[in-house]
């Protein structure tokens, strides 16, 4: 089996879902193996618009399977509404597996979240879809997964046990509305119904594709600046978007995995509190914003921007175990008189070149900046790597030079077509 991840380098909305749209022309498979509808895919194919959240991007590739890992957390509502969507353009989902083993995003998690949010003031910036508090009760050993949700015995026994705990957290911590056990019951045993068709041992399945000589897609969401161990924490989302994750999310052998392909923003945007040591509160963020389209998917929150940051990808290479990049978004760079990378940091007039743990040393992290030539030329025709004004390709010779990794692709446009392949 070829096991290729696709992975996020920075704070989420690289646009790993072109990458990976890309990729699974050739692919057996495709693997979601962590998060859940807080991701927000954004594709063009054939010239449509879609929007996918807890679906892999890959579904609306016919010829294989699309597969969400037991790593995902499943919204049962929102994953039936993406499904009806899709149909009803015409996609089909006889591809798609759901593992049994992932854990379900239940009401009282989506209004923890919003009610833990609400409390702080908005201390995470979270997209309140119910992430954190599901895998919380994951690791606490009180989850439901899908394999509970679609047996009716089994989901009452579970609902009945772990739904007057959620009820006291939401109603005394809080001061929220209590759920009725019936109202959920009904209402998701439903659900599960409708599901139930796709429920299926995705780890299984894994193993049966890895005796094969299939090629397997592991599509990321979020970035590896949001893992829940590697990125700025606690600033972060709750799952691991590394390379690793792919393993652990969806049952696979971390030795099934042959390459690592880092999806790199030609700038860095970042939704949600926290760290944003080149963030750009000026006029050329609001012009990136505005050029790049840089809203939330999901929450259409604004989402802050700044240049290129080489300390924080070099982090993720090692951490994530990158491979090779796929640099995007380099039309949306175009007509900047220069454009600046970060090479390192500046903490108390000592250089750092690591990424740090500690929030304080980051708060004080000035980034030392290279400055290059920018480029003012369209370029969202170009094809190859020769077709680009001499700007970008040192722009890009360099990030490989900074980050020591060859180049598999890059993108000058949002459409698929506009993603190419280094031949
Ligand atoms: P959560 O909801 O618990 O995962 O939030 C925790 C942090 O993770 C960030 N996060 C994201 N960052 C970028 N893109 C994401 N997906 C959507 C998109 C976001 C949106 O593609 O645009 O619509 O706002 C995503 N999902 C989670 C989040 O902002 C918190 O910082
Ligand atoms: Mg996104």
């Amino acid at each position: 089996m070829a096991g290729i991840v696709v992975v996020g380098s920075q704070w989420g909305d690289e646009g790993k879902g072109k990458v990976v749209d890309l990729l699974c022309q050739t692919a057996d498979a495709v693997v979601r193996y962590q998060g859940g509808d807080n991701a927000g895919h954004t594709v063009y194919h054939k010239n449509e618009k879609f929007e996918l959240s807890s679906l892999p991007v890959a579904i609306i590739n016919p010829n294989h399977l699309a597969i969400i890992g037991n790593g995902e957390v499943v919204n049962p509502k929102a994953l039936l509404a993406e499904m009806a969507m899709l149909a009803a353009r015409g996609i089909d989902l006889s591809g798609l597996r759901i593992s049994d083993r992932a854990h379900v995003i239940m009401p009282y998690h989506i209004a923890l979240d919003g009610l833990a949010e609400e409390a702080s003031g908005g201390r995470i910036g979270t997209t309140k879809k119910g992430i954190g508090p599901t895998y919380a009760d994951k690791v606490n050993r009180q989850g439901i997964r899908m394999v509970d949700l679609i047996d009716p015995e089994a989901f009452k026994a579970v609902l009945k046990e772990f739904l007057p705990f959620k009820n006291k957290e939401i109603t005394k911590l809080y001061g929220g509305q209590a759920f009725d056990f019936q109202t959920i019951y009904d209402e998701y045993s439903e659900y599960g119904k409708q599901l139930a068709a796709y429920v299926t041992d995705t780890t299984d399945l894994m193993a049966k594709l890895s005796a094969q000589d299939k090629k397997i897609i592991f599509e990321g969401a979020q970035g590896v600046m949001l893992d829940i161990d590697h990125g700025t924490y606690p600033y972060v989302t709750s799952s691991n978007p590394v390379a690793a994750g792919a393993a652990v999310g969806s049952g696979t052998g971390p030795n099934k995995i042959n390459q690592v392909i880092g999806v790199v923003k030609a700038y860095t945007s970042r939704v949600g509190e926290g760290p944003f040591p080149t963030e750009l509160k000026n006029g050329i963020g609001n012009h990136i914003r505005e050029i790049g389209h840089e809203y939330g998917v999901i929450t259409k929150r604004p989402r802050r921007i700044g240049w290129l940051d080489t300390v924080a990808l070099r982090h993720a290479v090692q951490v994530a175990g990158i491979t090779q990049l796929a640099v995007n978004s380099l039309d949306v760079l175009s007509g900047l008189d220069e454009v600046k990378i970060a090479t390192s940091y500046e903490v108390n007039g000592e250089k750092l070149d690591h990424f740090p743990a500690s929030l304080r040393l980051l708060e004080k992290a000035t980034p030392v900046y290279e400055t290059m030539p920018g480029w003012s030329e369209d370029i969202t025709a170009a094809e190859k790597l020769s077709d680009l004004p001499a700007s970008v390709q040192n722009y890009l010779k360099r990030i490989e030079e900074l980050l020591q990794l060859p180049l598999l692709a890059f993108a000058v446009g949002p459409h698929a077509e506009q993603t190419h392949l280094l031949k």
